[in-house]
């Protein structure tokens, strides 16, 4: 609230217009199914307490002023003709006004100040965050009349066009739709879902940064998918057009056609097919709240990211090695695309602090770098504030 006040008074301050109006865009976690977004799998996020906070308002003109308060950056252009831009972080921006625009709205000159408090390449998700504030701003702004669903649909294709990873739709999808207390169990085909409430009595989410982000990260996504595809298309060659991505697949069907002849893209298929799996049976765990078996599955979940899909990284494996033995915690995996970013653990409330002390000492004495620890509450979605 205090960022919000500070980003709205700076918006008077610089802009000496109307009051504008605050958007509150939330980062994301994921408890399980990792890279099944874009296999058409099931996904278990929910929207945290770390967001992008944003003062947005119209001008007169057709200009765009954007303002990185964080970086104390800014962006000018207008609102017709621009292209992608080499800083970097006006694409989130400009990507989802193209993705309006291409749908026929009008957008109209406007001013932006942002910041936030999810950190920068900690797999959070504050570019889907940014995506969404903008769209549901500019919705908002210049009354587009637009729902929620395509507004998620936009940020995704803004991501796809103006900064090149073709990511799934889970990140924009949670930080759009987030409830309270609870996680979004997603079935990313259909789009259907349901909002879980967590049974985890004393036991909380603690996010584990490892503060490294590899720059192979985007690179290594879009093969991942690709290979994911290569799969996909060698198992129609079989089965027809009855496979329209890994989620038709069987681990008896890449057994059978993958196995001997693609042990690659077998390693990365078989990964997806059993994530996914143990999405669905982590999900009945949790609805029994068996919150000790479902973390169980949490660690079979980074095994496969680790070893078989190859998404993970030393320091990613460091955190979850620490983590594993240590009284206290019933699960933990690195989250989100990999190569870098946070661990996931479910860790019990009384052992918090120790668990806090020995993730510091033991994974400072290993790699040389101090870790952030971020204990999450699930928050509401994106949502104006004023
Ligand atoms: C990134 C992507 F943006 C998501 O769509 C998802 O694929 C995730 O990596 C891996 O599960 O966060």
């Amino acid at each position: 609230m205090e960022l919000l006040n500070q980003l709205s008074s700076l918006y008077q301050e610089r802009f000496q217009s109307t009051p504008p109006i605050l958007i509150c865009s939330p980062g994301r976690v994921n408890l399980i199914g990792e890279h099944t977004d874009y296999n058409e799998g099931f996904v278990l996020p929910a929207a945290i307490d770390k967001a992008i906070y944003a003062a947005v308002g119209s001008r007169n003109d057709n200009q765009l002023h954007f303002i990185a308060h964080d970086l104390n950056e800014t962006y000018e252009g207008t609102v017709d003709g621009f292209t992608r831009s080499e800083q970097g972080w006006p694409n989130y921006l400009l990507g989802v006004i193209d993705q309006l625009q291409l749908a026929g709205h009008r957008v109209g000159g406007f001013n932006c100040i942002f910041g936030g408090t999810i950190p920068i390449g900690s797999g959070m998700s504050s570019s889907a965050a940014l995506e969404n504030t903008t769209g549901f701003a500019l919705n908002e702004l210049f009354n587009l009349g637009i729902d929620k669903m395509t507004l998620i649909k936009m940020s995704q294709a803004a991501e796809h066009k103006f900064v090149g990873v073709k990511v799934g739709i889970m990140d924009m999808f949670a930080s759009m739709m987030g409830k309270a207390g609870h996680a979004i169990k997603l079935d990313c085909r259909s789009l259907d879902y349901a909002y879980a409430p967590l049974r985890m009595e004393g036991i909380r989410i603690v996010l584990c940064d490892t503060r490294v982000s590899h720059s192979l990260a985007s690179s290594e996504y879009n093969t991942r998918r690709a290979e994911c595809e290569a799969g996909v298309r060698i198992l129609q060659g079989f089965y027809g057009e009855s496979i329209r991505s890994l989620r038709d697949v069987t681990m008896e069907m890449l057994d059978k056609h993958l196995k001997d002849t693609e042990p690659l893209l077998y390693r990365r298929c078989a990964y997806v097919v059993q994530e996914n799996q143990r999405l669905l049976d982590g999900y009945e765990d949790l609805e029994r709240g068996d919150v000790a078996a479902f973390g169980q599955r949490m660690y079979g979940s980074h095994e496969g990211l680790s070893k078989m899909y190859e998404v993970s990284c030393p320091e990613l494996d460091i955190m979850v090695d620490i983590a594993r033995p240590h009284h206290g915690v019933l699960g933990a995996r690195m989250m989100g695309g990999g190569f870098g970013g946070c661990t996931i653990n479910l860790v019990q409330e009384a052992d918090l602090a120790h668990f806090q002390q020995t993730i510091t000492e033991q994974y400072q004495a290993k790699t040389g770098k101090e870790p952030f620890i971020y204990v999450c509450t699930l928050e509401d979605g994106t949502h104006r504030v004023n």
